[in-house]
């Protein structure tokens, strides 16, 4: 944990599930000694996240800010506008992400299919476009990249999603490469089932059927967020490039129910 005291952390996504699991973990393993900025659409809740935050640990420096990352055009200007105690960031957790439907081509809706590409791929990549010349200049950083099993392997009703998933995938491994002589790491994670809001935003608010996604026992948004400052925490020469992480009762992408 001391690697990480006083680093600065941006978490797109940080109003729900892994996101926010991911800055309680930080918050959690550094007693507070961090600096983190939380982003999302819904800044109420970030900022109801921040006071439980700060009343848990007195040191916690935060500033949460709106941001819709499939509003392209609105990151670059998010990025000048950082605070200046908060611009020296360290780790960017590239988060914020979502599936809609499970319809199968021919059957798509194109609003769903702009949304899905706009957030996980375009708005993903403007935000890693935006850091890497700055770690660039520092020659450090981690970017932290929410991969998925959907990345590699494909099912049906997902081919929206996991061509996302898989875009982002081969985004990563170019990074990577090019970022081979310095000494930012990029670090894909690949949860399988996880239990957040994420099938409830997929089926639209449709509880039984998000509900029906999940296997007997999946994964918590705190093991992927775990798992994420494990990586992040790791001797500067170390890459945890790429961690599939299922839960006991998934082998697999596709269908979830394996008990079935
Ligand atoms: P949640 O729905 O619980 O959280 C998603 C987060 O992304 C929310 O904080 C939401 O905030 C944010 N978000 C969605 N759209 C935007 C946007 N346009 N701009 C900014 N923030 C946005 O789901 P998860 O925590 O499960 O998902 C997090 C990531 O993990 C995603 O990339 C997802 O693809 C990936 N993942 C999830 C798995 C799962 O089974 N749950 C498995 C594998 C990967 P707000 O609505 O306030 O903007
Ligand atoms: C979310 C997991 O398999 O429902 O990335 O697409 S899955």
């Amino acid at each position: 944990a001391a690697r990480l005291y006083d680093k600065t952390v941006l978490i797109t996504g940080a109003s729900s599930g892994i996101g926010r699991a991911t800055a309680l973990e930080f918050a959690d393993v550094t007693q507070g000694k961090i600096k983190l900025i939380l982003t999302a659409r819904r800044l109420e809740r970030l900022n109801s996240f921040k006071s439980q935050l700060s009343s848990q640990y007195p040191d916690i420096k935060i500033h949460t800010e709106f941001l819709d990352v499939s509003k392209i055009n609105t990151i670059r200007e998010f990025f000048s506008h950082i605070p200046e105690e908060f611009k020296d960031i360290d780790v960017l957790v590239n988060n914020a992400g979502l599936a809609l439907g499970k319809e199968q081509v021919g059957e798509m809706k194109q609003e769903d299919i702009d949304t899905v590409f706009n957030t996980n791929v375009m708005g993903n990549i403007e935000v890693v476009q935006n850091i890497v010349p700055f770690f660039k200049r520092k020659n450090s950083g981690d970017i932290v990249q929410l991969g998925s099993v959907a990345g590699r392997e494909p099912y049906v009703g997902g081919s929206v999603y996991c061509a996302s998933k898989f875009a982002i995938r081969a985004f990563n491994t170019s990074l990577r490469q090019e970022l081979m002589n310095t000494k930012i790491r990029v670090i894909e994670v690949q949860p399988g089932a996880v239990d957040t809001e994420f099938s409830t935003v997929r089926f639209k608010g449709d509880k039984k059927q998000a509900d029906a996604t999940y296997v007997a026992e999946p994964l918590y948004a705190e093991d992927i967020a775990d798992t994420i400052v494990y990586a992040v925490s790791r001797r500067q020469n170390v890459v945890i490039a790429e961690s599939l992480i299922f839960p006991n009762n998934q082998a697999g992408g596709g269908s979830l129910r394996w008990e079935d």
